[in-house]
């Protein structure tokens, strides 16, 4: 007789969001179809014991292949990237389709097909970014998107190609309220970052450590406070992504106590590195590998990211992958980045280090638990961005997105463990405890122990629900 499984996952420790229990998991091609101890032999088996078995993770913000300005190249596309991905346990992800100024969104999300197709390795969707809110991208080009499956969009406060007026924030938002997307929001704020900016290259500081400078904890609180005040005019959600530290964090929990929906993403550079990291062991140039936006901060604000992964202020864990070469002059090298930070790419690679980072120093360390970390890495970034109940958990007729998990790997974290386009890790030499080993989607083995075993364009293109609430 034929068996009933095309592969059994045996003797792991299965854990959800809502649960952990002991069982197998009957997979049929590409869902999981029971859950259940002694199953039958599958076609295919795999030995779980000693192993924890969760959802995929899903990496809800990442970067890929986008377009960052004249001469400026991302180290990743769909293909190294959703390698990457695999390698750190994910098995989907959501990077952007970028408008730029005068470009169609239709045209934006096309190009973005483009370079996705038949590369990634991983299931994979797409938020817009929005930079040019023309009254046709308002009236007609954004509901078609919603309704065709693109229910999330990502808009910023700030940087001279992508930053929109408060009244155009408004606008999009009462879009997305009528339609049904989830606005992401990078809460910094324009002028006060130039203002920052201009004053210090005048005093001549230009290191990369001033980066940090530019752009302190009140920048992001003043314009997390805005983007709140305006989600709360137009009565939609809002998603306050890379949070920093303790003072936007303030803002989105005075905001929930008055029971205005906001939702927080917070990210691995804001648990384990701090802006001493862009000093570049005084070396100046080096620093620029840690340059990200927000910046990394200090002790207190890592406290204040754990206190508010604890307590529930933070919905997702993402990775904010933004990868640049640093021995390149089409990233973190390029000619003009020496004579100011101003011209650094703001981004630092990570898709495969967010699991283990929070896997480690969360639960390893027994700051959460771990049903905690899988709503944060995995189940809340599925019901957030309308992937629930396919992606996100272990369930009768779920997808088979799994990762096998060896809670007691120690692992000195290093570049040639991240499979990426970057040429450095800003986590090098990171000891971390708890690995993935084996990366699952749909079924298929995907990653295991370090080896990608699909070719690119295994992955494919998830059209969305609306965006659910939490
Ligand atoms: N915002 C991001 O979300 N990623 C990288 C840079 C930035 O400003
Ligand atoms: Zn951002
Ligand atoms: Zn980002």
């Amino acid at each position: 007789m034929e068996p009933q499984f095309d592969l059994v996952i045996r003797g792991g420790t299965v854990a959800t969001a809502a649960d952990i229990f002991s069982c197998d998991i009957g997979i049929a091609g590409a869902k999981v179809v029971a859950l259940a101890r002694d199953l039958p032999r599958g076609t295919d088996e795999i030995d779980a014991t000693g192993l924890l078995v969760l959802p995929g993770g899903i990496d809800s913000h990442v970067h890929l292949d986008q377009y960052q300005g004249e001469g400026i190249v991302m180290a990743d596309g769909f293909e190294t990237g959703s390698r990457s991905a695999a390698a750190g346990g994910n098995t989907c992800i959501v990077p952007y389709a970028l408008q730029r100024k005068g470009q169609s969104l239709r045209e934006a999300v096309a190009d973005y097909h483009v370079k996705a197709a038949g590369n990634s390795l991983l299931d994979y969707g797409f938020h817009l970014i929005i930079s040019d809110p023309t009254p046709a991208v308002l009236g007609q080009e954004l509901p078609a998107l919603i309704a065709d499956g693109y229910t999330s969009v990502k808009i910023f406060m700030t940087y001279d190609d992508l930053v929109l007026k408060d009244r155009e924030i408004l606008e999009v938002l009462s879009i997305a309220r009528q339609y049904g997307a989830m606005v992401m929001i990078h809460a910094e704020g324009y002028d006060q970052i130039k203002f920052m900016t201009d004053k210090l290259e005048q005093a001549g500081k230009t290191a990369p450590y001033y980066h940090a400078a530019s752009r302190p904890q009140l920048v992001e609180r003043e314009a997390t406070h805005r983007a709140i005040a305006h989600a709360e005019l137009v009565d939609v959600p809002v998603m306050i992504v890379h949070v920093s530290g303790g003072e936007a964090m303030e803002q989105i929990e005075w905001a929930r106590s008055k029971g205005i929906r906001v939702y927080a993403e917070t990210c691995p550079q804001y648990l384990v590195l701090t802006a001493d990291h862009l000093k570049g062991l005084n070396m100046d140039h080096a620093g620029t590998k840690y340059v990200c936006s927000p910046p990394p901060r200090d002790r207190a604000s890592q406290e204040a990211i754990w206190r508010g992964i604890v307590n529930g202020t933070f919905q997702t864990f993402s990775s904010d992958h933004c990868p640049f070469r640093y021995e390149d002059t089409a990233g973190k090298s390029n000619p003009k980045s020496k004579t100011s930070f101003r011209w650094v790419p703001n981004g630092i690679p990570g898709v495969a280090a967010r699991m283990p980072i929070l896997f480690s120093e969360g639960v390893t360390k027994g700051r959460i638990s771990l049903q905690r970390f899988v709503e944060l890495t995995s189940t809340n970034h599925a019901k957030l961005f309308g992937m629930y109940p396919a992606k996100g958990t272990i369930a009768i007729g779920s997808d088979a997105d799994i990762t096998l998990w060896d809670p007691s790997r120690k692992v000195t974290m290093t570049q040639s463990l991240m499979h990426h386009g970057s040429d450095y890790t800003p986590y090098e030499g990171m000891e971390v405890r708890g690995w993935p080993v084996t990366t699952i989607l749909r079924g298929k083995v995907i990653f295991d122990e370090g080896v990608a075993l699909v070719e690119r364009g295994f992955g494919q293109f998830l059209t969305r629900d609306a965006a659910g609430r939490i």
